[in-house]
Order: C-alpha cells, then structure tokens, then sequence
C-alpha cells in the first residue's frame, strides 16, 4: 500500500509525506521545502487554488501519488531502487518532474529506500553505503547556521547564512556540544546588545536580529562567542551568502551597497583575510558562471566554493561546472532533483574529480531524518542542516548522534579533514 497525505512543514507551510507500506512494516518519508529555491530546482508543485493555504496546497501532488505513482509501484521490489526511481522519472516524462513534481517522487523515492533497508535488515545509513557503492561511514562535520539572513529572517539584500564548523572536535558529539555552547554565548552577546529582539530567531533556528545589519559586524559577534565559549582558534566559518536573492541586472545589492562579480570576489577575499572562513556557498548568483570561474581560480585553492543554487544537485549542471572550473564542491538537496537514485549519482559525479559533497536540509523541513543517514551512508563527510536548536534541525543533529553511538570505534570524524574524500 502507498498513501499520501498533506501535512506541515516547520515553516507551516503544506507539504507532502507518504507512507509505503511492505509485509515487513510501514515506511514513511516527507519531502522539505526551500525559500530560497534555484530557478533550475526540479518543479516543486502547487496547487495555486487561493482558497487554501494561500494556494500553497499540496492535494494535487497527494493525487498524483494515490492515483498516478502508486498503481505503477505496488507490488515491485522495494530493494530495486534504481528501478522503481527510473520508473517515476519515466512516469513523469518531462526534464523538470513539472508533470508529477519533484515533492511527490520524492518521498516516495526516500520511502522506498527506508522499506529496503529494513528488507535488508540493515541501518539506513548501511544500505545506502551499499547502494553508493562504499563500506566507510564517515561521520559529518556539522555547518550550523547560528545567524540567520536574508529570506530566512525576513530581510532583502543580506548574507542569508552564517555557519560555525567544529573541526577542532574529536567527535562528531563532541563538535555537537561545541557549536551547541558557543550558540548560547552568542545568545548572550545578542541580548546584551540588542535586548528581546536580538534573540529572534529565523527559519533555521539561527538568531536574526534585524539591527544586525553589517556583514563584518556579524562575524565579529560571532568570533565573540567563539571566544567566551573558549573555543579560539577550534571553529572555522562557512557562508552562504544564497547571493542569487540579491542580485538584480548583473549587479549584487547588499544593503545599500552594489557590486559587480569581481568587487563581490574581492569583497570575499577580503572576509576570508579577516575571518576563518573555509567555506563560501553561492557566493555567486545561479548563472553567473564567469564570477563563479574567478573566485575558483583566486581562492579554490584554499576555500571550498560550493554550489547550490548554481548546480542544484543535477548532474548536467555539475558537469558544465567541472568542465569551467567554476567550483569545487556540491550543495545537495534531495528535492531540487527528485529522487534517491539521482542524488547518489551527483555525490559521485562530485567525488570522481575530488570534489567535497554537503548533504543539506532545506529551509521548510520536516521532522524526516532521511539526510542525517544520507551523510554517513555516502561519508560526504559535512551537514548543513541549521542552528543546533528546533525540532525540525535538531532531529537530524540527533539522528547523528545515535549513529555515531551505533557505530562506536568505527565513527570517524573528519575535523579540520572535511575536505579529503575517500
Ligand atoms: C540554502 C537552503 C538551505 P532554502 O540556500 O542552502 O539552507 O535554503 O532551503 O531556503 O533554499
Ligand atoms: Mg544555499
């Protein structure tokens, strides 16, 4: 049996979960969803009827799944993942998934995947090593997001992401409780400085003081807390700046300020001086490709540039950036692609020219700890998946953690590694 239903997601948005059912159990899975999506995403479908949701419903994605997905699916092997993902693909027909949309294959891919390994009697994590093709698992160094910009907070024309990485941690908890104290640190500071309203937070649990404007200023904070939490020299940052949202006729708008590509490559240069940034996500707007080969060749040596809106976990897109040089590292979301199978393939596209693979969450999420065995099941070796607080984040963060117990002796953590592949 297969059934779809709508339910919320963190932001209170509608989306979509599916529950598989085999003669071994009930299997379900829930599809996230992006604020600040890439314009190339696979088609995330609406059902744009205004009385509902503000037309964000999600009934015509549970049809396609009841009606059109699951007569095609029941009765196939769920071990056959491969097949059953190239059968929706098929089903659907169009480059985009724009007929059925990416958030109903979706959870139904993750599902199918979560049936078979129990088929298997295998931990999540184990049986996607098995279909990766690996039999590492390397734990991940987690990218937490502790201050949140741009259309996570509400704001136009700012850095969106603003992350801690506990690579000095001998462990994957370890690094959990590094980044967990130095967020309430930067609690304090915040409040210290801005009263109530510098504790607001954003969609991803990170703090999203709206007076907190100045980029340099942000990071100062946050080396701050670093520093009273007496981690100096432990942490390292990465940025998403997601700078496809500020940037308007070949020019990038921050705050009042306006930038061309290289004055935005020079502008990070700069930070990268002044700051332990390692690592800059969209840096670059989704199709400025030339801005995209400049920063490569200036920093890539020494910062991982990382592609997001820019690939959007499609294999033709990393290929064209491989092929440019225009990066060196992949974003990947399982629902700017649609399915398991052709998430998989991006992680390897990636890694065969020694590329660093992020496996992240979206800014809608869910309560779905899919991503957490996604990470140890490819050793991608980095998480994104926000601050180290709120159900929807911390349940990913969680899932880590039994798995790091699970694996014992076993679980490596990577630290200041995190860009070495296997
Ligand atoms: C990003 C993501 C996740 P969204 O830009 O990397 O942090 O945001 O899901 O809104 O696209
Ligand atoms: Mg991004």
């Amino acid at each position: 049996m297969i059934k779809a239903r709508e339910i919320l997601d963190s932001r209170g948005d509608p989306t979509v979960e599916v529950d598989i059912k085999t003669s071994k159990g009930v299997f379900r899975s829930m599809t996230p969803s992006g604020a600040s999506a890439g314009k190339h995403e696979a088609i995330e479908l609406r059902d744009n009827d205004k009385s509902r949701y503000f037309g964000k419903g999600t009934l015509k994605v549970v049809k396609n799944i009841n009606d059109i997905i699951a007569p095609k699916i029941i009765g196939l092997n769920c071990r056959h993942q491969n097949t059953i993902d190239s059968l929706m693909i098929e089903l659907d027909g169009t480059d985009n998934k724009g007929k059925l949309g990416a958030n109903s294959i979706l959870p139904v891919s993750m599902a199918v995947t979560k049936a078979g390994a129990f088929d298997k009697n295998l931990p999540l994590y184990s049986y996607i090593s098995e279909m990766f093709g690996i039999i590492s698992h390397k734990m991940p160094v987690p990218m937490c997001n502790i201050i949140n910009g741009g259309k996570h907070a509400g704001q136009k024309n700012s850095f969106q992401e603003h992350m801690i990485m506990p690579t000095s941690a001998k462990s994957f908890s370890e690094g959990i409780r590094h980044v967990s104290e130095i967020y309430h640190h930067l609690s304090k500071i915040l409040y210290n400085k801005f009263g109530s309203s510098g504790t607001l937070i954003g969609d991803e649990g990170g703090f999203a003081p709206s007076g907190l404007s100045n980029i340099y200023e942000r990071f100062d904070f946050i080396l701050q807390a670093i520093e009273n939490a007496g981690y100096n020299e432990m942490i390292k940052i990465a940025i998403d700046p997601a700078s496809s949202e500020f940037f308007y006729n070949e020019t990038y708008k921050i705050g009042n300020k306006s930038y061309s590509g290289g004055e935005m490559v020079d502008l990070y240069i700069d930070l990268c001086n002044k700051y332990p940034i390692v690592s800059i996500e969209d840096g670059l707007a989704e199709d400025d490709w030339d801005s995209w080969v400049e920063i490569t060749k200036k920093i890539g040596s020494k910062v991982q540039i990382v592609g997001d809106d820019l690939f959007v976990t499609n294999t033709k897109r990393i290929k064209k950036g491989i092929e440019l040089n225009a990066a060196n590292s992949v974003l990947i979301k399982l629902n700017q692609i649609g399915t398991v199978t052709e998430t998989l393939n991006a992680i390897k596209m990636a890694n065969d020219v020694g590329w660093t693979s992020i496996i992240s969450h979206r800014s809608g999420e869910t309560e779905d700890t899919f991503i957490a065995d996604l990470v140890v099941g490819t050793s991608a070796g980095q998480i994104k998946t926000g601050a180290p607080s709120r159900s929807d984040r911390t349940s990913k963060y969680n899932q880590l953690l039994r798995i790091e117990e699970e694996l014992g002796k076993e679980a490596e953590y990577p630290g200041i590694d995190f860009r070495i592949i296997l």
